[in-house]
């Protein structure tokens, strides 16, 4: 994987939620060394600079669908980039901006290629319009993505759903919503709760999500750093107590890195208004160095 470029695409979107500030995550990450951390592991980087979102002051909010045009534009951009970055040989890792992006990311990754998603959240993203008690987007990707929810959403760069429940691993799994939960439960996703982490451990808990992709020869991991402990990451918008310790979080990011596999990633939520001096992001480029493969010794 080493030698290979690294293809840095910032999604500054705020508009699949309502906290204001994580628009800002894209610069947090920058700030905090991200492109010269990667490229001590060998890694060549390229970075795209952000890809258009409009200000959200900017655009007017429907009733129901929130800012549902402007994700739509947003995630097909999103899906081109993506695209793009495959077909050219390269490793695409988005920087959010809030986790509706994922729509877009793993969508276009998956254009050629199965791939098989991590999804690191203390949240399931699971809702549709139909049972999200808050009615934003960025807790409906997973739903989109099997063909749940807003078909304006579900048809993004190709009609239908990008995925089955197969193809997805859930690890950090603590806040579910009533009905979002129910249809997890019969959706095929593999989910592995903070429950399974603490009776089982992220070792064998992470071996077991691998071996469940073992079929896929691409992974993309998609990080949500709410997954983590608000006490090591108050910088996100919707925090959820009893998350994964840094070291837990370190772990799987170093077995992912040990299976070869993985060809994209997004790491996204960071708020950086409620963040205190930048630690959420600096957190987050520790993990993003350990998922490339940085390893103690
Ligand atoms: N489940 C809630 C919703 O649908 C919260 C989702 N919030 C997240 N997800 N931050 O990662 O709105
Ligand atoms: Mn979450
Ligand atoms: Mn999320
Ligand atoms: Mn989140």
């Amino acid at each position: 994987m080493k030698n290979k470029t690294i293809r840095i695409i910032g999604v500054p979107i705020d508009l699949g939620q309502s906290q204001r500030g994580v628009d800002m995550g894209p610069s947090a990450l920058r700030y905090a060394g991200l492109s010269a951390r990667l490229k001590s592991l060998g890694y060549q980087l390229h970075d795209e600079g952000n890809l258009y979102v409009p200000v959200r002051d900017s655009v007017a909010e429907k009733n129901n669908g929130g800012f549902l045009e402007a994700v739509q534009h947003v995630c097909q951009s999103v899906y081109d980039a993506a695209t793009e970055a495959i077909a050219a040989g390269d490793i695409p890792l988005f920087l959010g901006g809030d986790h509706s992006l994922a729509i877009g990311t793993i969508g276009g990754v998956s254009a050629q290629d199965r791939v098989g998603v991590i999804w690191v959240d203390a949240h399931g993203d699971a809702n549709s319009p139909a049972t999200s008690p808050t009615g934003n987007i960025h807790g409906m990707p997973i739903a989109t993505l099997l063909g749940e929810g807003y078909p304006e959403l579900i048809n993004i760069g190709r009609a239908g759903a990008k995925l089955s429940g197969q193809d997805i691993v859930m690890i950090g799994i603590r806040d579910l919503d009533g009905a979002e939960r129910d249809w997890l439960k019969q959706s095929g996703v593999k989910v592995y709760t903070m429950r399974d982490l603490d009776e089982r451990g992220m070792g064998s808990v992470t071996r077991e999500a691998l071996d469940f992709l073992h079929g896929h020869t691409r992974i993309h991991v998609s990080l949500d750093m709410d997954a983590l402990d608000p006490n090591i990451v108050p910088g996100v918008g919707t925090p959820s107590s009893g998350g994964l310790s840094y070291r837990e979080a370190q772990l799987l990011m170093e077995i992912i890195a040990d299976s070869g596999k993985l060809t994209s990633a997004d790491i996204v939520e960071i708020n950086p208004i409620l963040d205190h001096e930048n630690c959420t992001a600096k957190v987050a480029v520790d993990l993003a160095a350990s998922l490339f493969g940085k390893s103690i010794f």
